[in-house]
């Protein structure tokens, strides 16, 4: 797109010198006034090249929920993104497709829901299943985009693979960066974890005394920063810059005056657990891990406040990016997208991490400002899922995107943020039993702007039912009321067509090749 545009200008520009030269011969003076109008023309029509295709900044968070300032939490301080969702939409029900990092990524990159990409655990990556499949920069890159990514995109072995490419697409990207601070060089040793010497699927936290610069994420931003200042030289060149922060996933490491921000004794403790898992089926608290057994309340109120703390230190790293895109002169003509790949929880229904279709966890924090485009400050509350963040930023930028996408465009909402949606958002997760039980079975959650309604092995092992009206907490489950059976009858039909449209029209779900896929940006 880029070279027709630059020789679309070149042909432009032979013609009118030819044409210029050819009145010159007749008319001096007539030529000079047109050699003016032809420079201020060839000026302006540069301008509008570089103009019509925005740049994208891509944010991402890695396991944060949405305990942010700008989502009305009363102690998380995170002031950098509270100003990002006051240049543009704050998506209020914004829902992950799979609550764990590699499923939900590869679904968000690629558009299609885990049951069309196959990745329904970590460690994998879409090639393995739909290789030719384009992924979101990918497509960016074929029309000749600059893509890169610094930090975590896809899976990642976190803290182990950080340093290093991951599970990564090398067809996403033309430049990848992988920077490796004190956390994950320096610091393991002093980590406290609930498993000692464990610290990617356990609890875990340190308060370091290094200052931001030193830590993964303070290299991100500085990488970021690095990146930008190139990116701004190449006027002619949109960029499609992807940022993925490791924090606040575990181990939560950060600079110890982040922890002072958070007293401890001030955290909070989630009170009334085994009242509230009275009335949940199994598989609903099916994420819960043996070790966390050791937790003391003193113990859940460190986790809180290494947590909080973590979430903070991310969104200062977050904010040295934006200042960036500030001081380059960046801003006006870059979409900035920030959120996670899935949320979390912090003791909500005795749960920690992830792995749950609880609200906690499936919900995620969903900024997108659009200058030319999105509303200032703007609230959109319909239920939106990372699945339509592909479609969206295909046509905010203009850019072909595949015929098989499943999420939709959120344009119309980032123009009107009371606009409707598609009224629903679906989150699925699995849950493993030995083979001789039945092996794996998944979860699958509906959420509408009032309900939550969750069928476990399509109802066989349990349902859900909860009324956000009444109960933002999901602590009342309605499912088995007979008042409610007129809702869970009418749900459960919403849920079975939307379960439908999360795999391919074959009905299939792709299987997995074991073999080495080569990388071949266009047909991979
Ligand atoms: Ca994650
Ligand atoms: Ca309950």
């Amino acid at each position: 797109m880029t070279n027709i545009l630059e020789n679309q200008t070149q042909i432009a520009d032979v013609e009118s010198k030819t044409l210029i030269q050819f009145i010159s011969s007749r008319n001096p003076v007539f030529s000079n006034c047109l050699l003016v109008f032809f420079v201020i023309l060839s000026t302006l029509h540069g301008h509008t090249c570089a103009a019509e295709r925005p740049n994208v900044l891509f944010l991402i968070s890695d396991d944060l929920n949405n305990s942010l300032g700008c989502y009305g939490h009363p102690l998380v301080k995170t002031p950098n993104l509270d100003r990002l969702a006051e240049r543009g939409v704050r998506f209020e029900r914004a829902y992950c497709q799979f609550p764990l990092c590699g499923p939900s990524r590869n679904s968000m990159l690629t558009g299609l829901h885990p049951n069309t990409t196959g990745i329904l655990r970590n460690s994998q990556i879409f090639r393995q299943t739909i290789p030719s499949h384009h992924s979101m920069p990918q497509a960016f890159r074929l029309e000749g985009y600059f893509a890169g990514r610094i930090g975590k995109l896809y899976h990642y072995n976190v803290p182990k693979s950080i340093g290093t490419n991951g599970h990564d697409d090398p067809g996403s990207w033309e430049l990848e960066l992988n920077p490796a601070g004190c956390d994950r060089l320096e610091e393991e040793p002093h980590i406290f974890s609930l498993k000692p010497g464990q610290f990617g699927g356990t609890l875990s936290w340190y308060a370091s005394p290094k200052s931001d610069q030193y830590h993964t994420d303070g290299l991100l931003a500085a990488d970021a920063e690095w990146v930008l200042e190139r990116c701004v030289r190449q006027k002619n060149r949109p960029f499609f810059l992807a940022v993925g922060f490791y924090r606040p996933h575990t181990p939560y490491v950060s600079p110890k005056p982040y922890f002072d921000r958070y007293p401890e004794q001030e955290m909070p403790v989630v009170q009334g657990v085994k009242e509230d898992q009275a009335d949940l089926p199994a598989p609903a608290l099916g994420s819960y891990k043996k070790e966390q057994d050791k937790l003391t309340d003193e113990l859940r109120r460190q986790c809180v406040q290494a947590y909080y703390a973590s979430t903070t230190f991310m969104d200062a790293q977050v904010g040295r990016v934006l200042d960036a895109l500030d001081r380059l002169g960046l801003a006006e003509n870059t979409i900035v997208v920030f959120t996670s790949d899935h949320g979390y929880h912090l003791g909500e229904h005795g749960l920690w991490q992830k792995m749950s279709v609880f609200e906690e966890s499936a919900r995620v924090p969903l900024i997108i400002a659009a200058p030319k485009t999105a509303v200032k400050g703007g609230v959109a509350k319909d239920p939106v899922g990372l699945i339509d963040l592909y479609p969206t930023l295909t046509e905010l930028c203009g850019v072909k995107a595949p015929e098989n996408l499943q999420g939709q465009s959120l344009v119309p909402m980032l123009k009107d943020p009371s606009a409707a949606g598609r009224g629903w958002a679906v989150t699925q997760v699995s849950r493993n039993r030995s083979i001789k039980q039945g092996g794996r079975f998944f979860g699958y959650s509906l959420r509408t702007p009032r309900w939550r309604y969750t069928e476990w092995a399509q109802g066989k092992q349990g349902r859900e039912l909860y009324d956000h009206d009444d109960d933002p907490r999901e602590l009342k489950n309605l499912a088995g009321k007979a008042e409610y059976a007129e809702t869970v009858a009418q749900l459960s039909e919403q849920l079975r067509k939307a379960v439908h449209q999360t795999f391919p029209p074959s009905g299939e779900t792709p299987e997995l090749r074991t073999a080495i896929w080569a990388p071949n940006l266009t047909n991979p």
